[in-house]
């Protein structure tokens, strides 16, 4: 089946997703420590290696190139191993993906965040209404298999320490499930 045809890889790939500030790169970075996966900041790469089409003045961010960044990635990714830390999630191959993880962050906290970034309002009012609204669950949701679209709050310190731990458990089950 197409399925068995995409788990070839023998370490699984995974997406953290949300709205800026939710913990994205912090769950990230504590991850890749604790199950030897190589941690991909995509916002990063962006700037890095220029896959994009400029700077958006009026929304503050760089315009995606997503056929660059598809490019960019493609031959990692295939590899399997990667944990994948962006703020969209529609831009990549279902096919790449074993587990998405959407982080969530109750308003007040997550507008603190934003605000001790250095946001302007306008940014911080459009990222606070996109989690208010769930935009990247939902586009999880229709981007990827329910089955492996998981929700996780992300509003302290036990929640990140929790769901390291839930990463850790998860990636030692999905290895010993693939190559026994
Ligand atoms: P993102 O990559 O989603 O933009 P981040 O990892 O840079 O988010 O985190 C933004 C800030 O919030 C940073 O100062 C760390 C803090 N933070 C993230 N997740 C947290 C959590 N679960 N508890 C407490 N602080 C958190």
């Amino acid at each position: 089946t197409i399925q068995e045809a995409y788990t070839e890889r023998q370490t699984p790939n995974i997406l953290i997703t949300g709205t800026p500030g939710t913990g994205k790169t912090t769950l990230s970075q504590l991850a890749s420590e604790s199950t030897g996966l190589h941690h991909i900041n995509v916002g990063e790469l962006v700037k890095e290696k220029s896959l994009h089409q400029g700077y958006d003045q009026e929304f503050q961010s760089w315009i995606l190139d997503d056929d660059k960044l598809v490019d960019e990635l493609e031959e990692t990714l295939s590899s399997g191993g990667n944990i994948v830390d962006f703020h969209s999630c529609e831009v990549f191959p279902e096919r790449w993906f074993d587990l998405v993880l959407v982080l969530r962050t109750d308003n007040t906290i997550l507008y603190d965040r934003l605000k001790d970034r250095g946001y302007l309002q306008k940014k911080i009012t459009e990222n606070i209404d996109s989690e208010i609204f769930q935009v990247i669950l939902e586009e999880a949701k229709e981007s990827y298999a329910a089955e492996i679209v998981v929700e996780l709050q992300s509003n302290n310190i036990e929640d990140m320490q929790g769901n390291v731990a839930r990463i850790e458990e998860w990636v030692e089950t999905w290895k010993a499930r693939t190559n026994e």
